[in-house]
């Protein structure tokens, strides 16, 4: 296997060696660690986050599995927040991946540095994590920060992962494995942060132990109803929209200018690239639900209906496949 520089120190090799190692279905190296898969590549940034993570109770938080709607959301988050300093047609968001506006702590700020100066960002900070809830930074748990959690059908999660997969490539001459075996390693839990059911689940608990912590939403939802999932977001992470904001027709605009159409569009994320070799355009696809219906088959649907029953039951999370 061709090498990516992991920046190991020989704990944390010894460490990674005694971990349970697979392949994930494009071909990068994964291991078990803390109950999840997590890549090689972001062991030590991992390791760096979680001893050195310092939360503020103003932080705002945006965890998601891959591909589950995590590109949308950071550009709501981005625009909630910073409302106030950017007019609409003035936003950063016209001329800035929403990649680029919102970190991730574990791919972008632990991956650069082991300690980062996160102090002089402005605040409400808006961050992002692929993390399960318990691989959190215990400073994180501690605070009073907003995490808002999106999911989205894990099937339709999958075939985006896929395609992601299939553009690009995160690891040197890696090969994506068939449809049928990837699917079947992503039902056996074997992929990227995943299992996915115990992410879900890990977001969802936390989610119902502390409801003004932690904000659970389905990408079908904001699909169905953005204005009133908008206006939920916005109330959730503390800024609620006035009265004359509303009449204004702000969230409106807000959902356009996040909308897919409209991001997709742009000159930045027509062209741009990310991490060095990921497109920009990789992150806009279709933008719709139910798209596996073109690309899975009946049976492996009813694998996955199976597998939500078994696993769901009695969590009262449930998901509309
Ligand atoms: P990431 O976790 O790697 O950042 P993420 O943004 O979660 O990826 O997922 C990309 C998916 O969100 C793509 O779905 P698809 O493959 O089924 O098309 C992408 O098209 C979709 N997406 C990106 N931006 C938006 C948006 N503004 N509205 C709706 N869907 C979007």
């Amino acid at each position: 296997m061709d090498k990516v520089p992991l920046n190991l120190s020989p704990e944390e090799e010894s460490l990674l060696e005694s971990l349970e190692q697979q392949n994930n279905w494009d071909g990068y190296p994964i291991c078990k660690f803390q109950g999840f898969w997590l890549p090689f590549w972001l062991f030590h940034p991992l390791l760096c986050f979680q001893r050195n993570f310092k939360a503020r109770d103003t932080d705002i938080m945006l965890s998601s599995m891959p591909k589950s709607g995590t590109t949308w959301m950071k550009a709501l988050l981005f625009v909630i927040a910073n409302r106030n300093q950017f007019p609409i047609d003035q936003s950063p968001l016209l001329v800035n991946s929403s990649h680029k506006l919102v970190k991730s702590l574990e791919c972008d700020y632990y991956m650069e540095h082991d300690n980062p100066d996160l102090e002089t960002l402005p605040q409400p900070r808006v961050l992002s994590t692929h993390l399960p809830h318990q691989a959190l930074a215990s400073s994180l748990i501690d605070s009073k920060c907003k995490i808002v959690y999106i999911c989205r059908n894990p099937l339709d999660q999958f075939i985006s992962e896929q395609h992601f997969f299939l553009k690009n490539r995160l690891w040197p001459n890696a090969t994506v494995c068939p449809l049928d075996e990837s699917f079947g390693m992503y039902c056996d839990g074997v992929h990227a942060f995943g299992p996915f059911c115990d992410h879900l689940l890990g977001y969802w608990n936390a989610s119902l132990e502390n409801p003004d912590r932690v904000l659970f939403l389905k990408y079908e939802d904001l699909k169905r109803d953005s204005l009133s999932e908008i206006k939920k977001i916005a109330e959730f992470v503390g800024l609620p929209f006035s009265e004359e904001e509303e009449k204004a027709g702000l969230v409106g605009e807000i959902s356009k200018l996040c909308s897919f159409d409209k991001l997709k569009d742009l000159e930045v994320n027509k062209k741009g690239v990310h991490y060095g070799t990921i497109t920009n355009n990789s992150f806009y696809r279709k933008g719709g639900v139910g798209d596996w219906v073109n690309h899975l088959t009946p049976e492996m649907a009813d694998r996955m209906k199976k597998l939500l029953e078994a696993k769901l039951t009695g969590s009262g999370l449930m998901l509309d496949i």
